[in-house]
């Protein structure tokens, strides 16, 4: 069958509520999600997508960024190859954004910090980077979920540092 000798490499977009998690999976896609669980669009459970990525199948899934929805974060988390941090520049770094960012960090895979709506409003990675104690090795990239502005460059970026990860 083709797509037999693939590896799946899973990813989890966090991020804030209304940060642009599920917008940014379904433009990046740009197919049906085979799950959207979100009601009046608050996502309340998770989304999820695969997409075919050279050798490999990327398992894309989106957290719920409402506080009552946090222990998904938990569950999607098991077994992540890597993260995609999305932070909303129309609000900038908020507690939750700080919460987040502990919780990625523990998890110890590699992520890249998307600064999303940058349509909107434009936010300095310097500030991001300070405010969150991100080190050099992480990139952080001004995207916009909407516009499509640096998602493909987000996903390569990540898939880079995935792969260069488990070649170690
Ligand atoms: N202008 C602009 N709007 C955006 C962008 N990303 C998301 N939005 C809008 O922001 C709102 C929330 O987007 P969602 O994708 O539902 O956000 P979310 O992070 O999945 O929300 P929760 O899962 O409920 O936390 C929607 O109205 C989107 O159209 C962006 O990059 N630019
Ligand atoms: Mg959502």
């Amino acid at each position: 069958m083709e797509g037999e000798n693939k590896s799946i490499i899973k990813i989890v977009v966090f991020g804030a509520l209304d940060a642009g998690k599920t917008t940014f999976v379904e433009t990046i896609s740009g197919k049906k999600l085979l799950m959207k669980g979100e009601f009046e669009r608050i996502t309340n459970s998770f989304d999820f997508v695969q997409l075919d990525y050279d050798n490999y199948f990327i398992q894309l899934f989106a957290t719920p960024g409402h506080r009552r929805f946090s222990f998904m974060w938990n569950t999607l988390a098991i077994g992540m190859d890597g993260a995609i941090f999305l932070i909303d520049s129309t609000v900038g770094i908020s507690p939750v954004d700080k919460e987040l960012m502990a919780f990625i960090k523990k998890h110890n895979v590699p992520y890249v910090v998307a600064i999303n709506k940058d349509d909107l409003v434009h936010l300095s990675q310097e500030n991001v980077r300070e405010e969150l104690e991100i080190s050099d090795e992480v990139s952080v990239i001004n995207t916009s979920s909407v516009t499509k502005q640096n998602l493909d460059l987000v996903m390569e970026t990540l898939m880079m540092d995935i792969t260069n990860t488990n070649n170690k």
